[in-house]
């Protein structure tokens, strides 16, 4: 065999795209099997926490442009979540492989002694950071904060070695004295190819596993309605069970499921929070600072409400908006409690993935419903949904109230919350909102005469109540739409609009007005900074029942 030069940085690209895949795999099967870091998603999370907000709304805009793309957007968050996820194992995969070059062009500068120290200490110097990065963010992990660490650092000084030892491998071509090599009669394009072979062979059957063990996920689908689901019998009787206005077959579900309620967070992976030794700290600026346990504000005298709560990322007719029911404590009571000094302006609350945001007093002391949540739908909230504790103000867009909360710090100036520094909406006031779930042409109904198709969907404006729904067929006149009594006055309201059917292809608008007379932007606003506006419209391709 001809004696070759040294191996090049081109061979550590290729060593690292070989060698990196499995490393990946045992990361997800680390956190499936055993709670351990993902290390791929802390890297994703500290990039963004650091870069600046033009930038990550760039990213979640591509991210959310691409699953339109595919046609996934009715499971938005879900897809985007999962888009994100995805992501972030190709950033590690790519930083894991410029590192790998970046080794090889190095040992060729240094001719170092061969073997496997190199690869140790290229292990140790990769691995030990970024052990160190996952144990400032993560806090999804359940392990032990020892194992996970040591956990880290084995992997990446595995990877770390497996590469030096590549090196050696290729590098004895360049002597050409090396038996080892020359008895297994491969050249380096033969040893590479059998590298990538075990490779693939070990991540085919860890990607197989993982499978099995479903993908770490944790977000869920929204709800849409299912003409054919039939009422829970255990469900408690919705307050307005006897409105005489029925939604229109295919609107969505008055109540949304909560493991298909829409999530939206920054983390890859959501804060667990052990609730043994979990307490609610509520300091700075007050006469009383306390700390809570959950079961001391379980005790605490409560207060439930049906409440509608949307992201102010939601585009126009979108699936990131859900109803309720929540459980919790007044944050008018909390305050009696603490007794905020005569200073004090605002709440800080800072959440266990770090997230923060502001609420001035003010709001608080201006309506009692602002809240302290522990509950959805009578059970303790989910980890994806802020377990343990998480606050909700009425007509205020999600972005404004944390999950996960961890500290509650009285403080008397106000300042800006996580996505107000990033370039949102710093009060963050819900929009009007009215949108088409059906046009729902099966399930026409012939009344004097005329035949009908029932055409639903919701109207929402945060706390202000809707007086009038209104719905346009073509160019025609706007008619009155049919409103049923919602759920409580924060919730969205279903309406029901039973058109005069005629045949053929025809476009439908709506509009609402809030309870005060005050009519739904239909100017089209995207959504960033101070959430989407605009007239949802749908078309409809309608022939005659052919019965
Ligand atoms: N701690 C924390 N709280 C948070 C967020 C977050 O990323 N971290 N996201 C906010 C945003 S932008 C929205 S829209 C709502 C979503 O709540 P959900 O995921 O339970 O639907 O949570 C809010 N609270
Ligand atoms: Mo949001």
């Amino acid at each position: 065999m001809m004696p070759t030069k040294r191996p090049s940085w081109v061979h550590g690209l290729v060593a690292g795209l070989l060698v990196t895949p499995v490393l990946i795999v045992l990361f997800v099967l680390g956190e499936r099997l055993a709670g351990l870091p993902l290390l791929p998603f802390d890297l994703f999370d500290t990039i963004g926490r650091v870069l600046p907000g033009p930038i990550i709304t760039l990213g979640i805009d591509g991210i959310v442009g691409v699953v339109r793309l595919l046609g996934l957007d009715s499971d938005l968050s879900r897809s985007a979540k999962l888009a994100e996820q995805i992501l972030a194992l190709f950033i590690f995969y790519g930083l894991s492989v410029v590192v790998a070059a970046a080794f090889f062009a190095l040992m060729n500068r240094f001719r170092p002694i061969r073997s496997t120290i190199p690869g140790l200490v290229l292990g140790l110097t990769y691995g030990v950071p970024l052990m160190l990065m996952s144990l400032a963010i993560n806090r999804s992990a359940t392990a032990e904060t020892l194992t996970s660490s040591v956990w880290i650092v084995l992997l990446i000084v595995g990877w770390g070695m497996i590469v030096g030892m590549i090196y050696d491998v290729l590098a004895a071509y360049a002597t050409a004295d090396d038996m080892k090599v020359q008895v297994q009669g491969l050249n380096r394009r033969q040893f590479l190819v059998r590298v990538g072979g075990a490779s693939a062979t070990l991540t085919v059957i860890g990607a197989g596993l993982g499978t099995l063990l479903s993908l770490p996920d944790g977000s869920q689908t929204i709800a849409t309605a299912d003409p054919n689901a039939t009422p829970d019998p255990d469900a408690m009787p919705l307050p307005n069970a006897s409105d005489a206005v029925q939604p229109a077959p295919g609107t969505r579900l008055e109540v949304t499921p909560i493991d298909r309620h829409y999530r939206i967070d920054i983390s890859a992976l959501p804060p667990v929070i052990d609730e043994a030794s979990y307490t609610l700290k509520i300091h700075g600026a007050v006469t009383n600072p306390v700390a809570w346990t959950l079961a001391d504000i379980r005790a605490m005298s409560s207060r439930q409400d049906y409440i509608t709560m949307s992201c102010i990322s939601n585009p126009l007719g979108g699936s990131l908006i859900g109803t309720t029911l929540w459980t919790g404590v007044s944050f008018q009571q909390i305050l009696e409690q603490v007794q905020p000094t005569s200073e004090a302006v605002a709440l800080r609350i800072t959440a266990a993935d770090n997230f923060d945001e502001y609420v001035w007093l003010r709001v608080i002391n201006e309506d009692e419903r602002v809240m302290l949540a522990y509950e959805w739908d009578n059970a303790p909230l989910t980890t994806e949904h802020g377990f343990p504790l998480r606050i909700h103000i009425p007509n205020r867009y999600g972005m404004k109230q944390p999950k996960w909360i961890t500290d509650i710090e009285v403080v008397t100036e106000m300042g800006d919350g996580y996505w107000v520094r990033r370039g949102w909406s710093a009060e963050a006031m819900v929009r009007a909102t009215s949108v088409i779930d059906t046009v729902a042409a099966e399930a026409i109904y012939e009344q004097d005469g005329q035949y009908l198709v029932p055409v639903g969907g919701i109207a929402w404006s945060g706390g202000r109540g809707i007086s009038r729904v209104e719905v346009r067929v073509d160019d025609g006149e706007w008619q009155a739409a049919q409103l049923r009594a919602p759920l409580s006055e924060r919730t969205w309201y279903l309406w029901r609009y039973d058109w005069p059917f005629t045949e053929g292809d025809h476009s439908f608008a709506v509009r609402c007005v809030e309870g005060d007379g005050t009519p739904q932007i239909e100017v089209s606003n995207d959504v960033r900074p101070d959430g989407a506006t605009g007239v949802d419209r749908q078309r409809a391709s309608l022939s005659f029942p052919t019965t």
